[in-house]
């Protein structure tokens, strides 16, 4: 049965009466460009198939009555429409109240309630966006059902305020457009200064792209993310004493070297110099895809590991265990970590003759160093979020 078909039994089952509408909302990887996008620089994320259902119909009062298969605990929440604040006990929930918020501080006010029914099927604490996935499944189900005229980039900002300005976390950009506007197929290569994008094929050639999820418990993650932007952001403001630009993304990695020592702290100086040789990075990448140059692409992935793990230490041991092992495997072109870090996922570009054995030969050796088992899955990159 696809999960589509068992989302809508269950609303019924809970509910009363068949859906009227469903949605779908991928999660993303991302395939190079990682903490640049609060730097000003380039990401070139896609969206995944594994990503949140949604199921809904519309009620004829003001309630908001919700469930998610993922947090069975939590159970049924329901709310008034208007009672929008965060609540400790919210889980799942908070996404949705956060964009009924933000949608409200837009003017666009829901006008009645819903009965609402979640499942998503991405690994939990995976690192591929289960928030920017939820948020735009919310975000674009309500301006279909209540017409309020948003265009895509506009339901892109609103999942990011939901992060920043609902749930105070400082996030770039590239979750959400990631989700929003992918396609088939397609790697989408963002320029984060000017909000200009380009869509690549994301053709691998005789490899192919492997998530590798470490399945660690999240913890710390928003604090150590919110960390590294203050980080860049005081180091920016140094450099600007003495460089004419915007953002680290407006430096090349030899305008950086010349005026580094400007930046009075060493970590700082570290944090930076991935900024910026990571969106350089990013386009060589985006080249080396374009020109169906693997091997070259490969090694750019790995680069920018060692870059996350040395210069912006975001990695930790299990990130780096995947990396490694991944590495260590016949026809292995690259790997690195991918998201946030800190746990999560990482990527491998794996030969398809030898994809057979990856998984298992990867999962030994993390199963023996970290004590509990990584998963490992190909998904297709596919639409952004839509109806269906
Ligand atoms: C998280 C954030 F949400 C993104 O905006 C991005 O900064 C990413 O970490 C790191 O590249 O997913």
């Amino acid at each position: 049965m696809t999960l589509t078909k068992e989302l809508g039994e269950s609303f019924e089952r809970r509910f009363g009466h068949p859906a009227e509408h469903f949605f779908f909302s991928p999660g993303r990887v991302n395939l190079i460009g990682e903490h640049t996008d609060y730097n000003g620089g380039h990401v070139f994320p896609a969206a995944i198939s594994v990503g949140t259902y949604a199921a809904v119909s519309l009620r004829d009062d003001n309630e908001i009555h919700a469930f998610s298969a993922n947090f069975k605990d939590a159970g049924m929440v329901s709310f008034a429409k208007d009672d929008l604040k965060i609540r400790q006990y919210d889980s799942w929930v908070k996404y949705v109240r956060g964009v009924i918020s933000e949608l409200s501080k837009l003017g666009h006010e829901v006008p009645r309630g819903f009965n609402l029914a979640i499942v998503g099927d991405m690994p939990t604490a995976s690192g591929l966006s289960s928030s920017a996935s939820l948020e735009l499944l919310i975000g674009v189900m309500l301006n279909d059902l209540f017409d309020f005229g948003m265009d895509t980039l506009s339901l892109v900002k609103l999942g990011q305020a939901v992060e920043n300005d609902y749930l105070g976390l400082q996030t770039g950009i590239m979750d959400q457009f990631a989700v929003a506007f992918g396609q088939e197929k397609q790697a989408i290569f963002l320029d984060t200064n000017t909000m200009d994008y380009e869509m690549v094929p994301a053709d691998f050639g005789d490899y192919e792209l492997v998530i590798m999820t470490t399945n660690k418990k999240r913890e710390l993650v928003d604090s150590k993310y919110n960390e590294r932007r203050a980080e860049t952001q005081k180091a920016l403001e140094e450099l600007q004493a003495v460089a004419d630009i915007n953002s680290l993304g407006d430096l090349t990695t030899e305008e950086f070297e010349k005026i580094v020592d400007h930046i009075s702290s060493p970590v700082n100086q570290r944090r930076a110099r991935h900024a910026v040789a990571e969106n350089e990075r990013t386009v060589l990448a985006k080249k080396a895809l374009s020109e169906h140059d693997m091997k070259r692409f490969g090694e750019l992935l790995t680069e920018s590991h060692n870059s996350l793990r040395d210069d912006y230490e975001v990695t930790g041991i299990e990130l780096d265990t995947l990396v490694s092992a991944a590495m260590a495997q016949p026809g292995v072109l690259g790997a690195r970590m991918t998201g946030a870090g800190f746990g999560g996922s990482a990527i491998a570009l794996v030969a398809k003759s030898e994809a057979d054995n990856f998984a298992a030969a990867v999962g030994k050796v993390y199963d023996e160093k970290i004590g509990y088992q990584a998963s490992f899955f190909v998904a297709d990159i596919v639409d952004g979020t839509h109806a269906l």
